[in-house]
């Protein structure tokens, strides 16, 4: 088992990243610090720590606004702080975002991730005992048809800006390994949610409009297939795969557990519904079909049979479990949502959804 002293966590004021930074502390063994470097993009938001920090703020949890675009400032932190690990998981990543504007996808998730990978390689010159730990996407391994799962060993067929980048940043990471011989581990997850996900992706899209009354909108003909785990499940296998994954090693995390759009979101209306006392069908007659996403990946299925054998992970949260408990929680913490719901997202909405 790998042991670290101090980790640093790229993209910890995101979704994912503030969860992963909050299950350290609370659902593992982990003693020593964590930094959270983030540049607070429209997708950070350090309220989705703030118990983090009340508790263990300027102790063992230390945040650092900085850009990894800017290389500069990431060696400062590197300087500072000294890590034994990084998991990088600051990125742009929201495919429609990608689609009206691919350039910041390139700078942040190519250029950025170049910049850490190159920061790492000179402070870590010659060490053994560190770790980069590269979180990555099933879309790298671009659509599937009606049959058929991605592997570790799937060739890569990214087919949006956003996957591309990904993929490319998985392409570089690797090539650090070989060329350089940088300690990496790497992992790609199918559709998260959960609690602190961002308003524009899928889950929280439907359960907040549901509750403003707003229309749902489901692109295309609703049938696109996603394969989603709960992002308490992933954290743990990120965490399974830093302590005992193989150096060099790419590693598969799925829910094994599809949904056509249209299906997830009659079970969003019938679940909210439960929450809040309404007719489901008050809800299901908001769904709303528009016009779909250029380029639509049809189906993502993930074969996570490596990550189960080797390292003995697996899921621990039911879909229903999972979606109760967050769709409870997008209806309890008002507070957090209005917080994020600023001129930024207004502005997002308008725009993404002109026209559909
Ligand atoms: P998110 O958009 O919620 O959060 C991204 C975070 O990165 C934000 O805190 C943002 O401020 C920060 N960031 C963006 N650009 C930055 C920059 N230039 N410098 C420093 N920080 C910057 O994303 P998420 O959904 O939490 O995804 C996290 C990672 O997981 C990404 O790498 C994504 O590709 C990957 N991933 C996401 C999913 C999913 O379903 N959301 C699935 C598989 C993999
Ligand atoms: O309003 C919507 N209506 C709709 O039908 C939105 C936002 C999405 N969709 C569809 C598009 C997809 O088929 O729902 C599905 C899920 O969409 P997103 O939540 O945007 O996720 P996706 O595009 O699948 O990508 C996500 O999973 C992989 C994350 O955003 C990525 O960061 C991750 O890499």
């Amino acid at each position: 088992m790998r042991q670290f002293t101090t980790i640093l966590i790229t993209g910890g004021a995101g979704f994912i990243g503030s969860n992963f930074i909050r299950y350290l502390f609370e659902k593992t063994d982990f003693k020593g610090n964590i930094v959270n470097l983030d540049a607070l993009t429209y997708a950070g938001n350090p309220a989705s720590l703030a118990d983090i920090q009340a508790r263990f703020g300027a102790t063992r949890y230390f945040f650092e606004k900085a850009d990894i675009c800017d290389a500069g400032s990431i060696e400062k932190v590197f300087q500072h702080y000294d890590p034994d690990a990084v998991v990088h998981f600051a990125a742009e990543s929201h495919v429609d975002r990608s689609i009206l504007g691919p350039g910041t996808f390139i700078n942040t998730n190519i250029l950025g991730t170049f910049n850490l990978l190159e920061t790492c390689r000179k402070m870590w010159e010659g060490r053994s005992d560190v770790l980069f730990h590269h979180i990555s996407t099933d879309e790298v391994y671009g659509s599937l048809g009606e049959s058929g799962y991605f592997s570790e060993t799937t060739a890569y067929d990214p087919r949006s800006p956003y996957s591309a980048s990904k993929a490319s940043s998985d392409h570089l990471v690797r090539a650090y390994h070989h060329t350089y011989s940088l300690p990496i581990t790497l992992s790609n997850c199918s559709n998260n949610y959960g609690p602190y996900q961002f308003p524009e992706k899928m889950i929280p899209v439907m359960i907040l409009n549901m509750l403003e009354d707003k229309p749902l909108p489901v692109y295309g003909d609703g049938k696109n297939i996603r394969d989603w785990l709960y992002v308490e499940d992933h954290n743990s296998a990120v965490w399974q795969i830093m302590c005992k994954g193989i150096v060099g090693s790419s590693y598969n995390i799925g829910g094994e557990n599809e949904w056509e759009n249209i299906h997830l979101v009659n079970k969003l209306c019938e679940l909210t519904a439960l929450q809040t006392g309404k007719d489901p069908d008050r809800y299901k007659k908001l769904i709303h079909y528009v016009k779909d996403r250029p380029g639509h990946d049809q189906r993502y299925a993930i074969d996570c049979r490596k990550i189960k054998e080797e390292l003995g992970w697996q899921q621990a949260f039911s879909f229903d479990e999972g979606l109760m408990h967050t769709v409870k929680w997008y209806l309890s913490n008002g507070s957090w949502i209005e917080g994020i719901k600023s001129g930024e997202y207004r502005r997002w909405m308008e725009q993404n959804y002109q026209g559909r």
